[in-house]
């Protein structure tokens, strides 16, 4: 009897706590599914690629490299697992196949796939050992397809179609729950397509069928989101640079944008929900390549590009490429596992927990602001309907310095904030964070970097809101002070600049070729280097005695030493002056450039920089070098338009001092063409 009126009374209780509960807001459409909110949670995951390319050295196989040239000598899956793991990313997603049509598993459509190699005697399987590998240590699996097939006669046509749709069923059927399925967008033109060489073009939306592709992967996988095609559950952010912009809607409408471009911000007005994932490598290119071993992504970018992603409401996708034995290289693997310990570390202690802040308003009880520091996501601060502005006050009980704060908005009702600022207040006075970061945006997870202030207080105003607003968490922390790499360039008066990004610091260098250290030369201004060297550079920290990644870089030829013949033009000065940003276009109807050395010299190489600016266009993507006559390189730049890093061609040392490069097609097809910088290798 007593227990059932203690039972009656618990119930009384409840009932009339939420009858006091008030009322949640509304929704303001669109919002997240389920699947995509725990797709965002996941913030970071891995991307390999790992292919026939790998060993031909290719960033896009054409299609013609024999399969047998597939031969992983350590192929180790768990060791990549282990990496990414210790790097605290989520999962993986594998290039199962990539443009040139090889595929890493069994599989009965195509001869062109690892049966027919020498890996395991063509008893291997990719798709099966990495997905058993993420099994046995906890992370999530994804899979690349390329629908782009450079490799089959009927590429373009029904029968192909077919062909790819039955890959998408074995995949899917054969290797355990996936979280995310990859259609790469990318589409050259042309290929080898069964010995013809040419050049094919298809309408993707419709010559895939996107739309059943997709009911069978969500037959299988209800919860992978699906990346690309027409009818996709996430998008691409618009460069595979690694970041989003500032202002970071999650939603989107391929319709709706004036360009791809528009990715990287989203749509503040669209009906759909389609958060992004920023792709990019930890290396120039996607696929490994033995020249790029000392150009691996720093842990200082890194921490950059993480919080240009994830800390600007997108998820990161980090790309390994892996290595000619089958491994992560090991360079890759230490940069990445110390980003993560550094993000640990910056992001550790949280200055606001179990502060209870002062709201100008609230929506009524359950919605309370002290629900943005209890640590629950469930649970949010929200203010009433008609009221899409207010603040947030922190009083900290000490004075406290500080250099990141990280806003979330619960996104389960839409995402709101359109502007907002952070302030601090100190002896008594309020003034804002100094920060270069364009405060709009919040959308799932926000993190805002600002140069390091003491404070008794932090506020955060919401400015502006498409409706009441909906926030689950604020946190504050104090990162270290973090070493950044140097860059280093020369331009055309031979003058070596060396900088840093960020927080000053002292920068030591060495012209010979010598590992520098706080007892090399000390940077002070830049300095003339008028002859062939490699300038190595750090940053170095006399406080703790720590040192920053060193950047190095080797300087051929000087400015002077070229002469353009043809075009004729004083702006052609720009590709040789160390700045990639200041570019050269040829004249209409124009496509090669002549350039004279000061003397003969000995060739192995050239190399090509696209206009840097963002999102400029006219890169040359079909190219042909000459010396004196003499045709010593040609091909193309795969991916140059996504991707418009440096291009470096090696090709048998030449003697030579008149040089054409000749550009056959530019990535997007536009009249002009563009040049950022242009150079030889010489050996002399
Ligand atoms: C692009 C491809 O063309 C690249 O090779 C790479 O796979 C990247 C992730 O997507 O569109």
């Amino acid at each position: 009897m007593q227990i059932k009126s203690f039972l009656a009374a618990g119930v009384l209780t409840s009932l009339l706590a939420s009858c006091n509960q008030a009322e949640a807001p509304a929704p303001i459409l669109p919002v997240p599914t389920a699947e995509q909110i725990a797709w965002q949670k996941m913030e970071t995951y891995a991307f390999v690629h790992f292919g026939l390319n790998t060993f031909n050295d290719l960033e896009w196989g054409y299609g013609d490299t024999p399969a047998q040239t597939f031969n992983p000598v350590k192929l180790d899956c768990e060791q990549w697992v282990r990496t990414i793991k210790a790097a605290g990313l989520k999962g993986v997603i594998l290039t199962a196949k990539h443009h040139d049509g090889f595929c890493l598993w069994p599989t009965k459509t195509v001869d062109y796939n690892i049966s027919n190699s020498p890996y395991k005697n063509g008893k291997g399987d990719m798709v099966r050992e990495l997905s058993d590998a993420c099994k046995k240590y906890g992370l999530k699996f994804g899979l690349y397809l390329s629908p782009w097939d450079r490799r089959h006669a009927e590429y373009g046509r029904e029968g192909y179609r077919k062909v790819y749709h039955e890959q998408i069923n074995e995949l899917i059927s054969n290797y355990g729950p996936l979280f995310e399925f990859w259609f790469d967008g990318a589409n050259g033109g042309n290929g080898w397509y069964g010995g013809t060489n040419e050049s094919r073009s298809i309408n993707p939306k419709e010559y895939y069928q996107y739309e059943k592709a997709r009911d069978m992967i969500k037959e299988k996988h209800p919860d992978a989101m699906i990346f690309g095609g027409s009818v996709p559950d996430i998008r691409w952010i618009g460069n595979e640079s690694g970041w989003a912009g500032e202002t970071n809607w999650c939603m989107y409408d391929e319709d709706k944008a004036s360009h791809y471009r528009q990715a990287q911000w989203g749509l503040k007005d669209a009906d759909k929900w389609l958060p992004g994932e920023c792709d990019v490598s930890i290396r120039p290119g996607w696929f490994y390549h033995h020249r790029e071993d000392h150009q691996v992504r720093t842990v200082p970018n890194l921490v950059d590009l993480y919080y240009r992603s994830v800390g600007h409401n997108a998820n990161l996708l980090l790309n390994f490429p892996i290595s000619l034995d089958g491994l992560i290289h090991a360079t890759d693997s230490v940069n990445a596992t110390e980003w993560y310990q550094t993000i640990q570390a910056e992001l550790k202690t949280n200055l606001l927990a179990g502060i209870r802040p002062e709201a100008s308003e609230t929506r009524g009880r359950g919605f309370e602001a002290k629900n943005v520091t209890d640590g629950n996501w469930d649970s949010y601060w929200a203010t009433s309907d008609g009221v899409s502005t207010g603040s947030l006050t922190f009083e900290l009980p000490e004075a406290t310095s500080l250099n990141r704060v990280m806003i979330q908005e619960y996104i389960p009702l839409g995402q709101r904030v359109s502007a907002f600022s952070i302030e601090v207040k100190k002896d008594g006075e309020w003034s804002p964070v100094e920060t270069t970061d364009t405060l709009t945006t919040i959308g799932y997870k926000r993190i805002v970097r600002f140069k390091t202030t003491a404070a008794n207080a932090l506020r955060v105003n919401f400015t502006e809101a498409r409706g009441p607003l909906c926030i689950n968490n604020v946190e504050a922390f104090l990162a270290p002070s973090l070493l950044q790499q140097p860059t280093i360039s020369r331009n055309a008066k031979n003058e070596v600049k060396i900088g840093v990004i960020g927080e000053t610091s002292d920068i030591y260098y060495t012209t010979d070729g010598t590992e520098p250290t706080p007892q090399s030369a000390k940077y002070v201004a830049p300095f003339v280097l008028d002859q062939k060297a490699t300038v190595k550079a750090i940053t170095y920290d006399a406080l703790t005695g720590k040192t920053g990644p060193e950047a190095i870089k080797r300087f051929d030829l000087t400015a002077n030493q070229y002469q353009v013949v043809s075009p004729k033009d004083e702006k052609t000065a720009a590709i040789f002056d160390g700045n990639g940003y200041t570019t050269f276009y040829l004249p209409k109807g124009q496509k090669e450039i002549t350039v004279k050395l000061d003397a003969p010299h000995t060739i192995s190489g050239f190399i090509y920089t696209p206009n840097q600016a963002r999102d400029a266009n006219g890169h040359i993507s079909h190219y042909e070098l000459t010396v004196d006559g003499k045709k010593v390189a040609g091909g193309e730049f795969s991916n140059i338009k996504h991707n418009p890093i440096e291009q470096e061609i090696r090709f048998a040392p030449v003697k030579g001092q008149k040089i054409v490069l000749k550009c056959l097609r530019t990535a997007d097809n536009t009249p002009h063409i563009g040049i950022g910088e242009f150079s030889v290798i010489t050996e002399d």
